[in-house]
């Protein structure tokens, strides 16, 4: 549908009507738009004039699309400009959320109303952007400084009550936006309002707020560690309070210019249309329309059963969660309750939404609870007899229509589905822990699950807030498939002569979330001691990958759980140490292995763990694993901790050059493991033929 923007008139009420969909985005059109009916209604005998959008939301923002292509006047701030010099007072209407240049536009209106369930923000530090439209500048000065802060820089948003106490907007009121605009219009014009800028309200700094400042640049250095738009922003906040507006609009302007520039804003902005893409399936038809699901059953209540039934019961899903021992479901109910008291504690929760959610979970040792479910999600232990036998059953017990998932890591969907009659709806739905946490759903298409089915599942993750990206079968998915090979180089590079700790900081320092070996510690060394126990020797690979793991699970280090692993933690605060005696295991297993050390920089481990990534993600996309290059992307930033600022592994090989990453692997082949690092064929021609991953699409 074409944009449009129309103008009517009624009771000395003008209305501005933006219809932009799909979020109703200020491009080019829309802008041109307002300006021209912004003169219409200078021209009529209208005395207050209403600012609002058609369709699902209020302005999402600046037009996305449009970042990176030359600009098109009137810009957004001819437009702004033009809000506050017209010479009526406008009402900003907001349904949905006014984010970002939507927000900002609010801003300069003279009032503004939401109704209950709008949402206010300045979400652009999630693009690696600042507010560009004025936003640092204004919104302090509605709300103090503190807020301003804590909105800017977190990107999340205020509900309507929320913004109202801020004082973000004026007046809250029921679900009929039309309605109510045209009532508080009309109560502002018996009233008598005028023109009311926020550019004039006051702001001078004192010495608390400069203290905030300080102490707010500490605190997001170590929480946003390396991102450079968090502190452009409090830059800008700064200037609101120290210099006149004009000036710090200026200031405002040049640091978005420079965000804009920042190859961190590129890469946040790929992931953004990326995490998009994914929800899409190539080769379904666009009418395939997902299942009504509302009863979910969840088989297992360990610590993934429960993360995922809280998902579930959060989203207002009715759960029914099952195990087979009656001490096995209290503990994890009682786990799911400690978890929801932390949330309670630190405000995050209300007790009635905890409440709320706990009554709509039921937990039962009686799988005949489970008939009438619409999907099922098995979550027991990763043994395929096992989770054979619990498919076999399920499909016995379970209507002709539901949907049987397993959130298996590793297993194939297509031998789960063997056992069933429904072997086309079974599909795989791989969580990520902590499940109720972690963004990232993996959506495993078996060879026979069937297209409704999918769409059944990637609908239900986006409806429990997952980011759902499709894999094909193969072992461990995309996910797990790749970090096999970033876990082999992060052993490997201590077995060569690096400690945990100095890999594990480099890859901290060059952005993960967490450096690969505490990832070890934190979710349980035995659990790929274990995974190894069914494997074959051959399987299992050169002993060197995996004998440092044996060795620590042997001596009963099995990670944060037993209080030790990689590292020793603090029982208390469970921050991890260096550890002597690991010093020994290693130098014992080296000895063993009759590895002579050497000394390992930090740029070879970043260039081994990362190309690692790289190589094995060209396969995963040749192979038709992966539907496209930005899927592997969004599996690694959201369910690996691979830092969104770096866009992905994907997307840092293509940003190194090809070229360059194929002639490292070269190296790596000659220096270190030709099977290891034997290339990828995709990442060869794409070198040779200075091609882009962007071109494959499965
Ligand atoms: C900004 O404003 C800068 C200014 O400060 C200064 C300027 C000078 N533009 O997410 P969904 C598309 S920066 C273009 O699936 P939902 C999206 O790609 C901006 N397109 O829906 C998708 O397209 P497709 C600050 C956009 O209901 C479709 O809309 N604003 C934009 O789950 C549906 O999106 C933001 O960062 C956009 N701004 O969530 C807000 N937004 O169907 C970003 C969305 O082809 N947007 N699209 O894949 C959001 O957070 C969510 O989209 C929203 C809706 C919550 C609005």
């Amino acid at each position: 549908m074409t944009p449009s923007v129309s103008y009517s008139v009624s009771q000395r009420i003008g209305t501005i009507l933006i219809e932009s969909p799909p979020v109703n985005a200020l491009s080019h059109s829309v802008r041109s738009g307002i300006l021209e009916r912004l003169r219409m209604a200078s021209n009529d005998d209208t005395e207050i004039v209403i600012l609002r959008c058609e369709g699902r939301t209020f302005i999402a923002g600046a037009d996305i699309s449009e970042f990176g292509k030359p600009p098109q006047e009137p810009s957004l701030a001819t437009v702004l400009d033009a809000l506050e010099s017209f010479p009526k007072p406008i009402l900003a209407a907001i349904h949905g959320t006014a984010l970002g240049g939507g927000l900002e536009l609010a801003l300069c209106c003279d009032y503004r109303l939401a109704i209950e369930t709008a949402k206010v923000g300045l979400p652009e530090v999630n693009l690696g952007l600042l507010p560009g439209a004025g936003g640092t500048q204004r919104l302090p000065r509605l709300t103090g400084l503190k807020t301003a802060i804590d909105m800017i820089t977190s990107g999340h948003p205020l509900n309507a009550n929320d913004a109202q106490v801020a004082g973000i907007v004026d007046e809250v009121s029921g679900d009929n936006v039309a309605q109510a605009a045209m009532d508080f219009a009309g109560e502002l014009l018996r009233g008598g309002a005028g023109k009311r800028l926020t550019r004039d309200i006051p702001l001078q700094f004192n010495d608390n707020d400069t203290a905030l400042l300080a102490s707010a640049r500490d605190t997001i250095a170590k929480r946003l560690k390396g991102q450079t738009a968090p502190q452009r922003i409090l830059d800008c906040l700064n200037a609101a309070g120290t210099v006149p507006f004009e000036e710090g609009l200026k200031f405002e302007r040049q640091a978005f210019e420079a965000c804009m520039a920042d190859p961190q804003s590129s890469a946040l902005r790929y992931q953004f249309f990326a995490e998009r893409a994914a929800a899409k399936v190539q080769d379904m038809s666009p009418d395939t329309e997902a299942a009504s699901v509302q009863r979910i059953g969840i088989i297992g209540a360990g610590t993934m059963g429960g993360g995922i039934a809280m998902c579930f019961a959060q989203a207002g899903f009715e759960v029914t969660l099952v195990d087979q021992d009656q001490a096995g479901l209290d503990r994890g109910m009682g786990i799911i309750r400690k978890n929801y008291d932390i949330s309670e504690q630190r405000g995050r929760l209300s007790s009635d939404q905890v409440s709320s959610f706990l009554s709509n979970l039921k937990a039962t040792t009686d799988w005949q609870m489970l008939k009438g479910a619409d999907l099922i999600i098995e979550a027991v232990f990763e043994n395929l007899e096992l989770k054979q036998h619990v498919f076999k059953q399920l499909d016995d017990i379970c209507d002709p229509h539901t949907i049987l998932a397993s959130n298996t890591s590793y297993q194939s969907i297509d031998a789960l589905a063997a056992v069933t009659d429904r072997p086309e709806r079974v599909v795989g739905m791989h969580f990520f822990s902590p499940a109720h946490i972690m963004r990232l759903l993996e959506v495993v298409r078996g060879n026979a699950s069937d297209d409704a089915t999918l769409q059944t599942a990637m609908s239900v993750g986006k409806r429990i807030g997952k980011i759902c990206v499709l894999s094909g079968m193969c072992y461990g998915f995309i996910g797990n498939r790749m970090l096999r090979h970033y876990g082999r180089e992060a052993a490997l590079c201590v077995m060569e002569g690096a400690s945990p700790a100095q890999v594990d900081q480099a890859m901290e320092r060059w952005g993960m979330a967490m450096g690969p070996l505490a990832v070890g510690d934190l979710a349980g060394l035995d659990i790929g001691y274990k995974a190894r126990e069914q494997l074959s020797n051959e399987e299992k690979g050169p002993r060197v990958n995996y004998l440092l793991a044996d060795r620590l699970v042997e001596a009963g280090r099995l990670g944060q759980k037993s209080g030790s692993g990689y590292y020793r933690y603090d029982g208390a605060t469970r921050a991890r140490e260096e550890d002597p005696i690991v010093s020994d295991i290693i130098e014992a297993t080296r000895a063993e292995l009759g590895i002579k050390v050497r000394e390992i920089s930090d740029e070879e481990i970043i260039d081994r763990l990362s190309l690692a990534l790289a190589n094995e993600g060209a396969r995963i996309l040749e192979e038709g694993i992966a539907q496209r290059a930005s899927d592997i992307d969004v599996v690694y930033c959201r369910g690996y901790g691979f830092p969104r600022f770096r866009g992905g592994p994907m997307y840092a090989a293509k940003v190194r050059g090809l070229q360059s990453v194929v002639n490292r692997i070269e190296q790596f082949q000659q220096t270190l493991s030709p099977d290891n690092w034997a290339l990828a064929p995709l990442l060869a021609k794409l070198a040779r033929e200075g091609g882009d991953f962007s071109d494959i699409e499965n």
